[in-house]
Parts: C-alpha cells; sequence; structure tokens
C-alpha cells in the first residue's frame, strides 16, 4: 500500500477576492499535489473558504448584507478565480458547513470531556457607540511587541505575534472609530499549558521538516510558555459553542477554520477518517507566514486533546508575502492585481502560475512589479522556454515531414538535471525547481543553436539532434506540468503525445517516425504599452473608479430655449434630474425619450447656456453618427461599473474628458475593461472604434 499524502493549502478568508499574494500559496500546494499525481503517489489536495468571523461580519456591515449572503457570494467568485488558475483541488468546501459543524462541536466536546477546557471571566474590549464587544478585528490599535500602528485585536500582522484586544495601545472601533472601553464577559479557553508537554514532544519528532521560519516562529512561542487561549466570542455567525451558560457565543474562526480541513475532507470522501486518523498519512500544510502558530501550536492542541488519533501537520511550507511594489493589496483601493482581474488581462493562467512560482516569497517578502512580470514573460517563459519548443516542433514540421526522423541517442544527456529538479521537488523547493527547469530549456536551446539544424537538415547527426530535441520537449512538457498544467497540455497537443508519468522522464519514448502536430506559440509577448497601461490601472485610487456611472430612464426631452444643438432632458435615476445634451442634430427626441441610458450621475453641476446640468449623459460618436449607451435591461439608478471602487462625491468635466472610452463590438471598452450594469454589458449600436463624450 502506498502511503497516503493529505495536501492542504490554508483556506482564504471569504470577505474579499484573492489577490496575486493569495495565491501564490494556493498554487504551492496546487503544484506539489501535482507533482505528487504525476509520481502516482496517493494524494488528496484539500482546501476550501474561510467564513467565519469578524472579517466576513464587518464585510457583512459594509455591504449591508447578512454574513451568509458575503459567504455564498464570494465562495462562488472563489471558486471561479480558482478554476481559471487551473487549480486541482480534490476537496474544495467551506468551514460553514454543516459536516464543520459537527465535527468542530465534537471535537470541542472531547477537549472539553478530556478537562482541557477552562471557564474564565475576560476582559474585553465593548464599543458603547455600536453597543457590542469587539472581538478581533473589530478593533485596531498599535502593537505592544513591535509598534505596529494597525495591529489587529487577535494578531499583528507586521510581527506575527497572537495579541488578546487588550493588549494593544490606543485601541479604536474598527466600524465607528470610537475608543472602547474594557468590560468582563465570560469565555471559553483552552488549557494549552495543560496540553504543552505533549505537544513539545511531538513538535520535537516532527519540526525538522518544517522550514525554518515555521520552526523558529514556533520554537519562539514554546519558549515563552502557552497560555490559554479564548475559544468563544460573542458574535451570531459561526458555529454555536455546545455548553451550558454559553448557548449565545459561537466559536473562534481560528478554532473551527483548520478543522474545516477535516470537515472538508470528509464532505468530499467516504474515506476521510483512513486519511486523518492515520499515522502513517503524510499531512503537508502550505501557509503565509502569519499563519504559522495556528497549524504549529493551535490546530494539534484542539487535536491532541481529543486523545483521538489524528492525523498532525508532517510537513510545512511557508511562503512570506507578495506586496504590489512596495505596497499593500487593497480592493477597495483598486492596488494591485486580484484573481478575478487576472482573469481579464488576456494571458495564459500559466503565464501567472509561472510568475508567482518562480517569484515565491521563500526567505523574506518580494514585490509583485509589471516590469519584473513582463521580463519573466518575455525573456524567460516565451524567448527561452517557449522558443525551444517552437524551434524545434518547427523544425520537424519543415524538414522532415512532420515526423520524428531519428532514432534519438545519449548523447544529449540531462539526468542529472533530472534528478536534481525531482529532488528538489520532493523537499518543496518549488521555485529553484522551477528555475531549473528553465535552464534545462536554456540548455536545450544551446544544443540546437550549436548543432545547427537549418544548415544540413539531411544529415544523419542533424536528425538525431532533432530527435533528442523532440524527447527534450517532451520532458519539458512533463515537468512543467506542476506549474502550468494548461502550458505543458498544449505542448503535449503539439507534440501529439498523452503522458502523465514522472517515470516516463528521460525515457526517448518519443521515436522515429512519430507524427507530430503543428507547432503554435505557446506565449505572446508583453508590450511596454501594455505594461504602462497596466502600472496605471493597478496603481490604486483607479482614475476610473471616481466616476459614479448609474442607469437613468429619459423622461422628456425639449429644445434648449436659448442653443440650437442642446436638449434639455428630465432623466430619473435616483430623483428626477435635469441634464442639458448636445444631441440636437444627431437624433429626434422620440429617439432619446423612454430609453435607459447611462449617466455621469457625480458630475459636478454646470449650467449651459443658462440652464443647470446635473450630470452628464453619455454618447458615442464616430464620423458624425452618435448613438446613445444604453442598458435596457438594468433597473434606474443601477451603477454602471467598469472597475469596482469608491466613486468621489464629485467630478469634474475636466476630469471626465480624460478617460479615453472606446467602443468595440458594441460594447463600451476602456482600455481592455468592460462597462457593465449587473450581468449586463453596457452597449452602443455604433461601429468600433467610436469614441465615448
Ligand atoms: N483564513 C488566514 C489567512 O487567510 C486564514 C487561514 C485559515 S487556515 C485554516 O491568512
Ligand atoms: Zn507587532
Amino acid at each position: 500500500m502506498t502511503k497516503k499524502i493529505l495536501v492542504t493549502s490554508a483556506l482564504p478568508y471569504v470577505n474579499n477576492l484573492p489577490h496575486l499574494g493569495t495565491m501564490i500559496c494556493i498554487l504551492s500546494a496546487d503544484a506539489y499535489s501535482r507533482f505528487l499525481k504525476l509520481k502516482k503517489e496517493n494524494v488528496v489536495f484539500v482546501c476550501g473558504t474561510d467564513e467565519h468571523g469578524t472579517t466576513t461580519e464587518i464585510k457583512a456591515i459594509e455591504e449591508g448584507v447578512t454574513p451568509r449572503e458575503v459567504s455564498d457570494k464570494y465562495f462562488k467568485m472563489h471558486k471561479k478565480v480558482y478554476e481559471w488558475f487551473e487549480c486541482s483541488f480534490d476537496c474544495f468546501g467551506r468551514s460553514s458547513s454543516d459536516e464543520n459543524h459537527r465535527i468542530t462541536q465534537d471535537i470541542f466536546l472531547k477537549l472539553d470531556k478530556n478537562g482541557y477546557i477552562l471557564e474564565q471571566g475576560l476582559e474585553q474590549l465593548y464599543c458603547g457607540k455600536c453597543g457590542r464587544f469587539l472581538a478581533d478585528r473589530f478593533v485596531e490599535g498599535t502593537c505592544p511587541h513591535c509598534g505596529y500602528e494597525g495591529a489587529r485585536g487577535d494578531q499583528c500582522e507586521n510581527c506575527g505575534k497572537l495579541l488578546n484586544a487588550t493588549d494593544l495601545k490606543n485601541p479604536k472601533c474598527k466600524i465607528c472609530g470610537t475608543k472602547p472601553i474594557v468590560r468582563e464577559t465570560k469565555h471559553l479557553f483552552i488549557d494549552l499549558p495543560k496540553i504543552e508537554p505533549k505537544l513539545r514532544k511531538w513538535v520535537n519528532t516532527v519540526k525538522k521538516t518544517w522550514t525554518t521560519n515555521a520552526i523558529n516562529m514556533t520554537e519562539s512561542w514554546l519558549k515563552d510558555g502557552l497560555k490559554p487561549r479564548c475559544i468563544t466570542r460573542d458574535l451570531k455567525w459561526g458555529i454555536p459553542v455546545p455548553k451550558k451558560g454559553f448557548e449565545s457565543k459561537v466559536f473562534y474562526s481560528w478554532f473551527d477554520a483548520p478543522i474545516a480541513y477535516i470537515s472538508i475532507t470528509a464532505e468530499g470522501r467516504k474515506d476521510w477518517k483512513s486519511w486523518w486518523n492515520d499515522e502513517k498519512t503524510e499531512l503537508v500544510q502550505f501557509m503565509g507566514k502569519d499563519n504559522i502558530p495556528f497549524h504549529t501550536i493551535l490546530f494539534p492542541s484542539f487535536l491532541i486533546g481529543t486523545n483521538d488519533p489524528y492525523t498532525l501537520v508532517k510537513k510545512l511550507s511557508v511562503n512570506e508575502y507578495l506586496n504590489y511594489g512596495t505596497g499593500k493589496f487593497s480592493k477597495s483601493k483598486g492596488t494591485g492585481v486580484f484573481g478575478d482581474d487576472a482573469m481579464l488581462l488576456g494571458m495564459e493562467p500559466g503565464v501567472w502560475r509561472y510568475y508567482l512560482l518562480v517569484s515565491r516569497p521563500e526567505k523574506s517578502d518580494t514585490e509583485f512589479t509589471w516590469k519584473d512580470f513582463q521580463e519573466k514573460l518575455n525573456n524567460e517563459l516565451l524567448a527561452n522556454f517557449g522558443n525551444l519548443i517552437h524551434r524545434a516542433l518547427f523544425f520537424v514540421n519543415k524538414y522532415y515531414d512532420s515526423a520524428v526522423p531519428e532514432t534519438p541517442d545519449d548523447k544529449f544527456d540531462y539526468s542529472e538535471e533530472i534528478e536534481k529538479i525531482t529532488k528538489l521537488l520532493e523537499e518543496i523547493e518549488l521555485r529553484s525547481a522551477l528555475k531549473e527547469i528553465m535552464l534545462l530549456a536554456k540548455k536545450g536551446n544551446q544544443y540546437l543553436q550549436e548543432n545547427e539544424p537549418w544548415k544540413n537538415p539531411d544529415d544523419a547527426k542533424t536528425k538525431k539532434v532533432l530527435a533528442n530535441l523532440v524527447n527534450l520537449v517532451k520532458d519539458l512538457s512533463i515537468l512543467s506540468w506542476p506549474f502550468m498544467p494548461g502550458i505543458s497540455e498544449n505542448v503535449q497537443k503539439m507534440l501529439n503525445v498523452k503522458i502523465n508519468d514522472w517515470k516516463d522522464l528521460g525515457k526517448k519514448s518519443v521515436k522515429k517516425g512519430h507524427k507530430i502536430k503543428e507547432s503554435e506559440h505557446l506565449f505572446k509577448k508583453l508590450e511596454d504599452k501594455d505594461v504602462k497601461i497596466y502600472e496605471e490601472r493597478f496603481r490604486g485610487k483607479s482614475e476610473v473608479s471616481k466616476f459614479d456611472f448609474r442607469v437613468g430612464k429619459v423622461i422628456s426631452a425639449a429644445d434648449h430655449p436659448n442653443a440650437d444643438k442642446l436638449y434639455v432632458l428630465k432623466v430619473r435615476l435616483d430623483r428626477e434630474r435635469q441634464l442639458v445634451a448636445g444631441l440636437k442634430g444627431y437624433m429626434n427626441k422620440d429617439d432619446i425619450v423612454g430609453k435607459n441610458v447611462i449617466v455621469v450621475a457625480n458630475l459636478k453641476p454646470a449650467k449651459l447656456k443658462g440652464i443647470e446640468s446635473q450630470g452628464m449623459l453619455l454618447a458615442a460618436e464616430k464620423n458624425g453618427k452618435v448613438v446613445l449607451l444604453e442598458a435596457p435591461k438594468s433597473n434606474l439608478n443601477d451603477r454602471a461599473i467598469f472597475k469596482e471602487g469608491n466613486p468621489a462625491n464629485e467630478v469634474t468635466i475636466d476630469e471626465f474628458s480624460k478617460l479615453k472610452i472606446t467602443i468595440k463590438g458594441k460594447r463600451v471598452l476602456l482600455d481592455k475593461l468592460v462597462l457593465k450594469t449587473g450581468a449586463e454589458d453596457d452597449k452602443a449600436s455604433i461601429e468600433d472604434g467610436a469614441a465615448v463624450r
């Protein structure tokens, strides 16, 4: 029986979309489990969304919906993003599932029965204005350890130390900004000091297979000595605590979130117990550095305290942070690239996977820059990897009628490279492994260059060279599959083979006479002008999101008394507004009245020839023809957006005229962003290239 390997990636919070930094952790786990699958190991890859806790409650307050609605909405969006990124989860679920309620409560009851649960009064921050206790992220302040000003009530993300909200200096309620007061309530604690001896023993036996940052942080925790840790919260959204006197409380989300790894497996597989209750299962967990103590101290303590034979983490792979340039990713500020943005930029998912895995922050934080992304795409993927594959296959197609011209020989040897890459992958040194794969492609390019096959294609030697290169291409397709599965599959399509076994590496299995297919370019160059556009677009506080585009219905149209090109319109959106529009001479009043149009609703009111215009109606123009932008299926006052963000209170006509909005295929485009109202693409029935004004 082969051993079981359980791979998990930290469950991303459901309150927001994953950004590139979040993707790194998931893609790392994905690449590693794909590698194991190619090696025909018995592996299950588990991930899902972390839905409870204050992050979701805060988002729900912001969006004016329930936490359940936030979770449902974002769960779907997460799923879509991961599918696009070619993530191959075997089990993908949610921490709010019934199964997780069951298993979490079961683990709690066992901890309680075994005497590891304490009841204690707790001094907690209470916001008088909001009338609630401020759990975890409902409060922010200065970290008492490192002085970081944005520390949250449960953890400082700067130094990684876990905090109690009352430790914060200058605490503030996250909702209203008020300074909270301290009040006492009763809570349940897990008695970590009592579990500590068993935990220490276990840590000492496994820690050698953890990354250095994980070992260091865990040891420093243990050195300080463990304290009882509160596992209940005064919130509504969460898993109810099954204990008398605590019925109105729920579990701390960091209690049920790691348990969700187990429940998600249970939902997906009947044989889940054999994965989670078996010391022979090797549990490999991927996470960002701030998650370390939860996975090496807390979660193992929950499991050890049950006295059940739960599978505990064996290998831990921790990544540091990816920043967006020198700043942070922020969806609300429009800074940085998020998963859903990447999907819309027209590049293969494999390009993103390559970039993120080859820049995986392992020893220190790194920065995403568009220049760096461009360089890796153009110089590494395209000019090296893609170029080798294209040239090798191109020559076979051109000179030998698409058939491998010879039996390959051993003159071109790269067995050492394969061995090295395999070893690196086994050790979860993903970035180094990927770099070695690129070096191997480079070696292939040199071999091709030195042998100049274009000079003597009919030479026996040239034919051998190309047969060897075709086999290298086959090997590169196997080696790169964990990292860029879609690209690898495209290569195999062109090669006309289907190989998904690591054991096939190094074998000259693409034999003389094998017919290959047309070779196509795998990558498109990223041009400087696009880099400029993307830098601008993802810079933050993006220009376009400050415009408040709204759907309005035109109720009436009349001639402007003092101007022969202007109409005065009444348009209903939030309320009835008077708009002055320069449409006379281009269309009749009847063509306008009754239509659902798009209005810049936060344009500074201005007088046009003596009549006030409270907004601007959008139209597209080309060669003297003018049409309205329309959203026929939308409701009045719905927002039309290019890109999520917060509109400014007021914008000026000058600011608007700087936007270069055009029409393509009747859709309204700004760069590559499409103007949408809900699910509807806003339309303008006019030729491509028409300008919107
Ligand atoms: N959601 C924290 C994070 O995304 C948390 C991980 C849970 S793993 C069980 O950083
Ligand atoms: Zn700190």
